[in-house]
């Protein structure tokens, strides 16, 4: 297939074109992305596990430090190209704290994990953020950035928000992801 009709199909590869659904998992650092992710792939072992940074590190998909940030800038355009093929297989968990730059298409359900404020500022500063960068992370958290950005970037009744604040709302979110994937091939695989 020429590169151009490869491009066009992938454009045209809804979710319905999926026999296992795609899911984002976001949410401000610190809220229990990889630690909830991690869970929900071992209760459903078929499900591959992407995590943004690990795989932008591995793909070459980081560029120049921002010292403000106190992390290197992704390559966003890098990271949805180098994925594009991942995702069209579909049975994927994304775990990233941004959402705005995948393709809208992706994903079938996205899950914005929340934290309260407290809790929170103890997870981040015991992984060693401090000023600017703790700052920054407790204010997107107080103004639910994230969730507000998953609104924008998807429809919003694909968007669903999640506590995470203690060990049982671990259980309980991997759960619910796990009834949700069960409905999904009821529903979508005859
Ligand atoms: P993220 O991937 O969102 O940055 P993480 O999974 O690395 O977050 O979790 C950060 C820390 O908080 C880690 O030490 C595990 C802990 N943690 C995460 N979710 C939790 C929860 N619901 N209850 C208690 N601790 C949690």
């Amino acid at each position: 297939m020429s590169e151009t009709k490869k491009k066009v199909k992938k454009a045209a590869t809804f979710s319905t074109e999926r026999s296992k659904p795609n899911i984002l998992v976001s949410g401000t650092p610190g809220v229990g992305k990889t630690t909830m992710c991690k869970k929900l792939c071992e209760s459903v072992k078929t499900l591959k596990l992407i995590n943004i940074g690990d795989f932008a590190k591995e793909h070459g998909c980081l560029d120049e430090w921002d010292d403000e940030l106190q992390c290197h800038e992704l390559n966003e355009d890098k990271v949805v190209d180098e994925l594009e093929d991942i995702m069209t297989e579909g049975g994927v968990v994304v775990d990233h704290h941004a959402t705005d730059f995948f393709p809208e298409r992706w994903f079938d359900i996205v899950f914005v994990l929340r934290t309260d404020n407290t809790i929170l500022y103890d997870r981040l500063t015991s992984r060693g953020y401090e000023g600017k960068k703790l700052e920054n992370n407790i204010d997107c958290e107080i103004f639910q950035t994230i969730l507000d950005e998953s609104k924008e970037s998807y429809k919003e009744e694909i968007v669903h928000e999640l506590s995470s604040n203690n060990d049982s709302d671990i259980d309980s979110n991997v759960q619910r992801i796990v009834a949700w994937l069960d409905q999904w091939q009821k529903d979508n695989v005859s």
